[in-house]
């Protein structure tokens, strides 16, 4: 028997793709990505609660699937280089996906607020980073003025390709789940995966791969809740950097989405979302960065609020790996190791608590 090879998401899914067709797939392997059981979660909600584990892609991000698609389109109409505007996932996904095209990366991040984890991606791929006195929301407006005076291709999620990539996520839980869950749960910051997602959904239903589709809840960091809000934030602040963003770019297709699915915007506390993080790693063994625990962070406060999910089928998309950004998750503990020992058995077992 010969195992299956998964072929990045173009490959899997490209007659549902609206990209060009004869467009050839820039791929490094992204989707295919595990949806993991949460016992602890399914245990607290009484539903079940399945977790799409997006930091198991290439690059470590959800970026992948759609990165796969815009810098593949990008290279088939031509372009030597891209830029991107990023909070530090985006330029780590486009940095990787244009050396393997052989394009120039340009990415532009606001200065001091990347986890190093992401800049370190950026700089290994070769890209050109730069670094703006400004947020998430200044380095787009460059990065789209740099696309309409020079000759760089723009992969921000502002660039539909990007979503048709990003969409296959939604596809893969269904053809796992063998439908559309209830509710579907993640965080937002740009917007353009729960518009991906909610494009999926809608896509896999109108084919009749599902019956049904799911409520979309998203969730924001409360110093960067613009959609909560209405209102766009011109100093957004949180530690999850990855959601740091004031002004969202698909910001009217993801009211779209919380709209037609009956769903809804909600803010977090940092803390919510920094125990959220710790506690998912230390009773589920997945490892999310900060910004990925927001909707298991906003399952728990909907429940604290007196929501009920019992009964029912959850899925919670974490983004990104918490290997990026090791810095903040280890923040909230003290000395990282509990005992330094003399290389001896009883003495580690002593400090084990075993003996
Ligand atoms: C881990 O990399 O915007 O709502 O520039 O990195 O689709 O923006 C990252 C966003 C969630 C929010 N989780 O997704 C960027 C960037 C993680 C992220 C989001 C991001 P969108």
């Amino acid at each position: 028997m010969t195992a299956h090879q998964w072929r990045g998401v173009i490959e899997e899914y490209r007659p549902l793709l609206d990209i060009p067709a004869d467009t050839p797939a820039v791929t490094l392997g992204e989707g295919g990505t595990p949806l993991v059981h949460s016992d602890w979660l399914s245990g607290v909600t009484g539903g079940e609660v399945w977790l799409k584990v997006e930091g198991d892609n290439p690059t470590a991000s959800f970026k992948d699937r759609g990165m796969t698609a815009a810098v593949s389109v990008a290279v088939h109409q031509g372009a030597q280089a891209c830029v991107c505007a990023s909070t530090g996932n985006t330029s780590a996904s486009m940095a990787a996906y244009a050396a393997k095209a052989g394009i120039t990366p340009i990415v532009l991040v606001p200065e001091g607020k990347i986890a190093a984890g992401k800049m370190a991606q950026a700089i290994m791929h070769g890209a050109r980073v730069i670094m703006v006195r400004g947020n998430f929301d200044d380095c787009l407006k460059i990065s789209r003025g740099l696309a309409e005076h020079y000759p760089v291709a723009l992969v921000n999620s502002v660039n539909p390709d990007r979503l048709e990539g990003q969409k296959t996520a939604s596809f893969e839980i269904v053809d796992r789940l063998g439908d559309a869950p209830d509710f579907h749960l993640l965080p937002v910051g740009n917007a353009g995966n729960i518009s991906a997602y909610w494009l999926g959904y809608q896509q896999y239903a109108d084919l009749g791969h599902a019956t049904r589709r799911p409520v979309m809840r998203a969730y924001q960091a409360e110093g960067a809740a613009p959609l909560v809000t209405g209102e766009p934030f011109p100093n957004p602040e949180t530690k999850a950097t990855a959601i740091r963003i004031g002004n969202p770019a698909s910001w009217k297709l993801a009211e779209a989405a919380a709209a037609e699915s009956g769903g809804r915007f909600a803010a977090l506390t940092d803390d919510q979302i920094l125990s959220a993080q710790r506690e998912l790693a230390r009773r589920d063994g997945v490892f999310v960065e900060p910004a990925s625990a927001a909707g298991v962070a906003g399952l728990l406060q909907d429940l604290e609020q007196g929501e009920s999910y019992a009964g029912t089928t959850v899925a919670i998309t974490v983004t990104g790996h918490g290997l990026k950004d090791t810095a903040t998750a280890l923040e909230g503990f003290g000395p990282v190791v509990d005992a330094v020992v003399d290389a001896e058995v009883e003495a580690a077992a002593s400090a084990a608590g075993l003996s």
